[in-house]
């Protein structure tokens, strides 16, 4: 492809290890260069400004998503795996499949939960306590979504660990073909039978999402095909995105005493304090779109076919919508943020994900009085998602 003459060419690359780590610099750069840009070694558009990313993202007929979120054009390359029928899917498709989605996950639904997830939290917490000492990322976020997220699906209890392989492996798959990529690609072809034989209709307790996913089917919303291929949706998206929200809360917490202190004093403010860290550390750094044809973003064109990076993260932090971005406040109004998305494809699952932080932030500010750090926390890095592979500390109760 000819490079384009109206708009910036960069040579920063967003799947290096170095951006990965921590992209908020390097974002900081493409925001200031120019309301779009050009990457060179891959060919393919970029958006960080906080008032384009929400345009395009709203913008679903120019910008689809059905040639995939991630860098490879899914109806040129052959896919790793058939398309999500949700995510990966334009209207009208998309319109039917996330009504399945919001009619599951109503208001009604997301209450019943709630003393669940309490209940969960209450206790994983009160071990935790005694122990002192512990991972953050392993036996709290980890130990935690993977009791709670995978029993409101009403899966068996064994294996559920797959769940963290399926997830690291899908968001890595959105990169190019990286190292990264190659090695996920290994661990797919190990979990891809279990993920298969988890989304099957027997495979799911009566009672949970999967089996009113398949209640959607019987009723001929949907086939049962596309229901297993939305039971996989709720395995993908649910949860390293919420293990990552998760760690990188109590990280924020480690490094922001007076924070902690302010949420212990108006424990109200636990579902602001979330926002404010999905916001900052915005877990999904970007997904791409695809130019139905062709397109402005702001000053620049870009022709149609064009892959654009639409970066969440660099949006989250664009001083021209936030004040003082970079720092971490969790009174902060935080209603705009982009770290859910926004548009038609707007996360199907933050009130699941609200709901479980809730419970467990809840849990944490009535037991833990102050947090330490028991050694250096450690990045996993992943081609599309941020997160922590580790954060040891010691919590004291006053
Ligand atoms: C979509 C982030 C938790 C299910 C998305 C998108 C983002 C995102 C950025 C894409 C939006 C776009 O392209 O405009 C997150 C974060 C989470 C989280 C940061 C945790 C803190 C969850 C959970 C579930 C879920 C718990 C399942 C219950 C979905 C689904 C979509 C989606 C199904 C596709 C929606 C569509 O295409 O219409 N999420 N998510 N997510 N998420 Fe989440
Ligand atoms: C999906 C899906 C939904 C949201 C995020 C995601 C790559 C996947 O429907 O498979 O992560």
């Amino acid at each position: 492809m000819s490079e384009p003459l109206d708009c910036p060419v960069t040579d920063i690359d967003p799947f290096s290890d170095d951006f990965l780590e921590n992209p908020f610099p390097r974002l900081a750069e493409l925001r200031g260069s120019g309301d779009a840009f050009y990457f060179r070694e891959y060919g393919v558009w970029g958006v960080a400004r906080h008032d384009l990313v929400d345009a395009v993202l709203r913008d679903h007929e120019t910008f689809s998503n059905a040639a995939g979120v991630g860098y490879s054009n899914l109806l040129k390359e052959t896919p790793w795996r058939a398309p999500s029928i949700i995510l990966e899917a334009d209207p009208p498709l998309h319109s039917t499949t996330r009504g399945v989605f919001t009619r599951i996950l109503s208001p009604r639904a997301l209450r019943d939960l709630r003393d669940r997830f309490a209940a969960e939290a209450e206790a994983l917490v009160d071990s935790l306590v005694q122990r002192e000492t512990f991972d953050v990322v392993a036996d709290l976020a980890q130990a935690y979504v993977l009791k709670v997220f995978p029993d409101s699906l009403g899966l068996p209890a064994e294996n559920r660990e797959n769940l963290l392989t399926y997830g690291g492996v899908t968001f890595d798959s959105l990169g190019p073909r990286n190292a990264r990529f190659d090695e996920a690609m290994d661990r797919a072809a190990r979990i891809r039978p279990w993920v298969e034989a988890t989304c099957a209709r027997g495979a799911l307790t009566p009672g949970g999402f999967g089996a009113q996913i398949y209640e959607a089917a019987d009723t001929g919303t949907v086939s049962d095909e596309q229901a297993g291929m939305l039971v996989r949706s709720f395995l993908t998206a649910g949860v390293d995105t919420t293990v990552s929200a998760l760690g990188f809360a109590i990280r924020r917490f480690i490094e922001h005493p007076d924070q902690w202190a302010m949420l212990r004093a108006d424990p109200t403010l636990v579902r602001s304090a979330f926002d404010e860290v999905v916001r900052i550390d915005s877990p999904v750094i970007g997904f791409f779109r695809t130019t139905t044809t062709e397109a402005r973003i702001g000053s620049v064109t870009v022709p149609a076919d064009a892959k654009v990076m639409v970066f969440f993260a660099g949006a989250n932090r664009d001083p021209a919508r936030w004040d003082d971005p970079d720092r971490f406040d969790i009174t902060r109004r935080t209603a705009g943020h982009t770290g859910f998305g926004a548009g038609i494809h707007g996360c199907a699952g933050q009130m699941v994900a609200r709901a479980e932080a809730e419970a467990l932030l809840t849990a944490l500010v009535h037991r833990v009085g102050s947090w330490e750090p028991a050694g250096p926390s450690t990045p996993a890095l992943n081609n599309t998602l941020r997160a922590l592979a580790s954060l040891p500390v010691r919590v004291h109760t006053d």
